[in-house]
């Protein structure tokens, strides 16, 4: 989990300015001088003339035709019909928050990046999460990978770490991206499916191309439904290079750990809450935001030193590949906070604009094929995407860093670049702006010299041939569980591929290659025989299992910020409720009151309370557990209510704390709801203690296996 040894102590960050505070006054500052509010203003054109009737267009009489002289009328539809920009073309839902960066040390030995050497400074950042898949509209919770992208507006210039949550790609090299993404893209006749991979074009390219083997068992583990965007880990997947003042340098791969524990959505949830909260992870993010639970990711590196390059079973360069964390532990470099949510989601969210070739002076690239491809495409694809090669003006995606060069004009040019030379050298205008020379600190950007003597050839390495291993490592890495839901997910996915020959292929030269067992498994489930053996061989890894990868061993550091649901109806006893309610918000839980209806219960004793909303408006999925409230007639009440039993045996099937004060034993017993320990009634701090243990461990995991028969 993420250790918080080099995290800097609070009299480090006191004095001169909050974090918070550090945030606003830099990126946020900057944002200040477009920022529009029209409160106490008068409504104008946008050439500034006051508008008198913004009911009726100008006509030739009340009833006559409308006249083309209306120029409020022609400047407001103009600009109605022009107000969409194409979606990304990958990544194009997505959410996004402000918030900071903060190293926990001097990292001088590391990089002379300047953002890692200064405990004290505040680096702002943007971050966007995404899925891949799916339209802007698409529901969130689908199973795909997330994207991870933060943007370090750091004074030496902006750093774009463009990762995903899971440490692997499909493919090697990036010439094959076109042809991935059409595979996993509805498909070309009806376009469906709308943000899924569970269909023909996909499974039939991935069975016919094995280097996405292990990226695809990713994808078919829970990583790929996670509960929210702040219990994901993110990656940078490509090893990058980080260089010294010295100009050593060392191969890394960033790891984002997020203290809120690497937690999932079961997928019986997951596909309830794209019809029933299709925005679930953005709602998710912006209210934890907007509460101060802030989520918190720690930001870490692998470390390895160039001498050992050639020292593993895999090619560094392969993004394919992990690094085992039980190889080669992560070293803490510092965090990142999310406190911020957007004033404008077109002007920030969507018009930001990412690309992994945004780096600073200590950071440098590898040769890893997919990431050299990358360096191309994000600019390129912003061209069309943003409307011309000015993006970096747009004020989300401006530097902090001044950016002066001869680069002027074209579309949407905003900055009035003084002087008359826009090239270098000049004479005319004293010689600005001039290079600056690489050196230990503040130089200017110089590549990492690395020496290369090779032939021009289109060629795959022969050291990123072994396409399996890897796949069962992580396969060999789960818990029973999780081995399941792969089982399950396989299964699902290869049930909805029309062609038989997809399955087959799936199940014969990919699946029996990771693991014979869970080949016969999906076989079994797919009426397919299973397959003896595999159709290559596979090199046997010294390591055979990594805990990291299970996340089971990620639960989180405490329950700041999941989520409780208090069940109430009337005569609900509101002492008792508000005794709960202080116990569990000072355990920083969010609570909600949840009513047969949107309408105040009465209590006991004659007052009404308020509910948050309906049981019917909120369900159970998203919550991490439930409670009934205690008094005469709750339970009664509930018991009559369909939407009411369908909570509790949801919640009980999705291996939820289930709990209530003492009335709601007899309830839970005639439901018959299975003891165990995330099963709690009683009204005594020992009751809440337990109740609070069980939501830390997040699912009652020992439950999965006998909650099948619950229709729910
Ligand atoms: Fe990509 C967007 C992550 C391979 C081409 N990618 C995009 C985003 C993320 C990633 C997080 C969304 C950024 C945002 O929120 O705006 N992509 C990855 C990762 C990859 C990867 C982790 C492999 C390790 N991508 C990849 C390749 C190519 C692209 C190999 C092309 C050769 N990606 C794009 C793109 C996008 C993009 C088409 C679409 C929108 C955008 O860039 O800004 O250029």
């Amino acid at each position: 989990m993420p250790s918080k040894k080099n995290a800097p102590k609070e009299s480090q960050l006191a004095g001169t300015q909050t974090p918070d505070r550090a945030n606003t006054n830099a990126k946020l500052q900057s944002l200040e001088t477009v920022r529009s509010d029209a409160t106490g203003q008068a409504l104008r054109t946008n050439q500034g003339v006051k508008i008198a009737d913004n009911q009726n267009s100008l006509k030739a009489g009340a009833r006559g035709p409308s006249l083309l002289e209306d120029f409020i009328m022609r400047e407001k539809i103009t600009h109605f019909d022009h107000e969409r920009i194409p979606e990304r073309i990958v990544h194009a839902r997505g959410t996004g928050a402000h918030g900071y960066f903060q190293s926990y040390g001097n990292h001088a030995e590391l990089t002379k990046a300047g953002f890692l050497q200064d405990p004290e400074k505040i680096t702002p950042v943007f971050v966007r999460f995404s899925t891949v898949q799916g339209p802007r509209g698409s529901g969130d919770t689908v199973r795909d990978v997330r994207g991870f992208a933060v943007k370090f507006f750091t004074d030496e210039g902006n750093f774009d770490l463009v990762g995903n949550n899971m440490p692997v790609f499909f493919i090697q090299d990036a010439i094959k991206f076109p042809d991935f993404v059409h595979a996993v893209k509805p498909e070309p006749h009806n376009e469906i499916p709308t943000g899924g991979s569970a269909h023909d074009t996909f499974w039939d390219f991935v069975s016919l191309v094995p280097e996405s083997a292990h990226m695809v068992i990713w994808a078919m583990s829970d990583r790929a439904i996670p509960k929210s965007l702040r219990t994901m880990e993110g990656f940078g997947v490509h090893t990058f290079r980080l260089i010294n003042a010295e100009g050593v340098a060392s191969f890394v791969k960033f790891h984002w750990k997020p203290r809120q524990g690497v937690l999932s959505l079961l997928w019986d949830e997951a596909q309830k809450l794209a019809g029933k909260d299709t925005d679930h992870h953005r709602r998710d993010l912006w209210e934890a935001i907007e509460t101060g639970n802030y989520p918190e990711w720690e930001l870490g590196v692998q470390i390895v030193p160039e001498a050992d390059e050639h020292k593993f079973d895999f090619d560094l360069l392969d993004p394919t590949k992990i690094i085992p964390e039980e190889l080669v532990p992560v070293t803490p470099l510092g965090k990142m906070v999310l406190n911020r949510n957007p004033d404008n989601f077109f002007a920030e969210v969507e018009q930001v604009a990412f690309c992994p070739g945004h780096i600073v002076p200590g950071i440098d690239f590898t040769n890893d094929p997919l990431l050299q491809g990358r360096l191309f495409s994000y600019t390129d694809t912003q061209i069309s995407r943003l409307g011309g090669p000015n993006f970096h003006e747009i004020p989300i995606n401006r530097p902090l860093a001044p950016n002066h060069n001869g680069q002027r004009d074209a579309m949407h040019r905003v900055t009035l670049d003084k002087g008359r030379a826009a090239y270098e050298p000049n004479s005319i205008d004293g010689g600005w702006p001039k290079e600056t020379p690489p050196a230990a600190q503040d130089g200017g950007f110089e590549s990492y010299q690395e020496r290369i003597d090779a032939h021009k050839i289109r060629q795959r390495s022969e050291s990123f041939g072994d396409h399996f291993s890897q796949a069962r490592l992580f396969f060999h890495s789960m818990s029973p569980n999780e081995q399941q839901h792969i089982v399950n997910a396989y299964s699902f996915e290869l049930g909805k591929v029309e062609r038989e020959h997809i399955r087959a292929r799936e199940v014969n030269e990919i699946l029996a290659n990771i693991d014979l067992e869970l080949a016969a498994k999906v076989a079994a489930n797919l009426g397919l025989p299973a397959p003896k053996k595999g159709t290559v061989k596979v090199p046997a890894l010294s390591l055979k299992a990594s805990p990291a990868l299970s996340q089971l061993n990620h639960p989180g550091e405490g329950v700041k910020g999941r989520k409780v649901a208090l069940l109430v109806a009337d005569g609900v006893d509101g002492a008792l409720a508000d005794k709960l309610t202080k116990a569990l918000e000072a355990e920083s839980l969010q609570i909600k009151v949840l009513g047969p209806t949107s309408a105040p219960v009465k209590t006991a004793d004659g007052k009404m309370l308020a509910v948050d909303a309906s049981m019917e408006g909120m369900p159970s999925l998203a919550f991490d557990a439930v409670w009934v409230a205690g008094g005469k007639g709750v339970v009664d009440a509930l018991k009559g209510d369909g939407t009411a039993v369908h909570y509790i045996l949801e919640a009980f099937k999705h291996l939820k704390p289930v709990a209530g004060d003492k009335e709601a034993k007899v309830w839970f017993d005639e439901l018959k709801l299975k003891a165990d320990e995330g099963l709690l009634a009683g009204s005594d701090g020992k009751t809440y203690k337990a109740f609070v243990e069980a939501i830390g461990k997040h699912r009652v995991w020992a439950r999965e296996a006998s909650v099948k028969a619950i229709p729910a």
